[in-house]
């Protein structure tokens, strides 16, 4: 008969054997892999967000969390210190403009109940986030864009502020002198937020919010307000977020692919990697196409994974606040 300690130990091997080879997952395992009993490692709370910026927005997010709040306001408060930062060039106030100068914002909140709001091309708001949250809790819909938004949030109290500061007014100046118009897409112009957290009951929720890419052509709306693209979140599962070249994202559903790929057994790293390839593989040229996937499950795991390198993401657990480098396919 085998020993406690040797059955541990082969249940260990098993679930390893299964992360690394999602395809040897049954029915019957899948509904293991979340299972209660498999919850008790939880590791809980904690917040993960993108990019640099992610570390000072995780601070937000942390304070709240850990006094046992809820993942939704904590994902709310996390990323609204980034749009408000006027030195954030890609999100909220100071965001670069579209290609006439218009600072035009896109954001989405998703939390542990599939209840979302979102916003999209949404100008002179500051927080895009929160006009999402009101869109999610006050209203029969999950999106409003461009002045209907604006009336909604001006109608909930939201003030209206210039988001143009004079720094992005004069990068935008400067690029229109060589630029001709041409919408650009490049490596620096990514660094949308994307923020994702599991509260001290277990619940998880996520926000993503952003200007999108730097001189757009003026109406374009990327991935991030859009749920199952730039954010998608499954309580029962886990949640994941996008940054990068919306548009390759949105081909795939590429949140909710990170998320189905983790119900179906997948580490979090690893669902982030296949969605990846998901977007190398359906795309001819991959010049200047940089995606990075950030997930989180229901465990507490995280991971995340770029097209190229140079993505990287904020944790904060256990008391410790830290930058992790993403793996990626390929080198610039
Ligand atoms: C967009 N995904 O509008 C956004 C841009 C971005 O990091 O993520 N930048 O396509």
């Amino acid at each position: 008969m085998k020993s406690r300690r040797k059955f541990l130990k082969l249940s260990a091997l098993g679930s390893a054997a299964v992360i690394a080879n999602p395809s040897l997952v049954s029915a019957k395992e899948k509904s293991k892999l979340y299972s209660t009993k498999n919850l008790l490692n939880q590791v809980k709370p904690i917040v993960v967000s993108t990019w640099n910026h992610g570390l000072e927005a995780n601070e937000a997010s942390w304070k709240i969390l850990s006094k046992g709040g809820t993942a939704l306001d904590a994902v709310e408060a996390g990323v609204r210190v980034t749009e408000s930062d006027p030195n954030n060039s890609s999100v909220g106030l100071g965001g670069l403009p579209d290609r006439d100068g218009f600072v035009t914002l896109d954001a989405c909140i998703m939390d542990d109940s599939h209840n979302c709001g979102a916003v999209a091309f949404l100008q002179d708001i500051e927080n895009p986030i929160s006009v999402a949250r009101k869109v999610m809790e006050d209203t029969d819909h999950v999106m409003l864009v461009g002045e209907g938004a604006k009336q909604f949030a001006l109608e909930k109290g939201f003030n209206e502020t210039n988001l143009l500061t004079e720094k992005s007014k004069k990068s935008w100046e400067k690029w229109k002198e060589k630029s001709n118009y041409q919408p650009k897409i490049n490596s620096e112009n990514h660094d949308t937020i994307g923020l994702l957290a599991l509260d001290e009951n277990g619940n998880l929720s996520g926000a993503c919010t952003t200007s999108g890419m730097a001189y757009k052509l003026h109406g374009r709306v990327g991935d991030s307000p859009i749920i199952g693209a730039g954010l998608f979140v499954d309580n029962e599962v886990g949640a994941a977020c996008a940054t990068g070249v919306g548009e390759a994202v949105i081909r795939v559903a590429g949140s909710a692919i990170v998320v189905e790929l983790m119900r179906n057994g997948m580490s979090p790293n690893v669902a982030c990697k296949e969605a990846v390839n998901r977007i190398i593989k359906t795309h001819k040229d991959l010049t200047n196409l940089q995606v990075g996937f950030l997930a989180l499950n229901k465990n507490g795991e995280t991971g995340g994974y770029s097209i190229y390198a140079g993505f990287n993401y904020a944790k904060y657990s256990n008391g410790e606040n830290n930058l992790i480098d993403a793996e990626y396919s390929r080198e610039w």
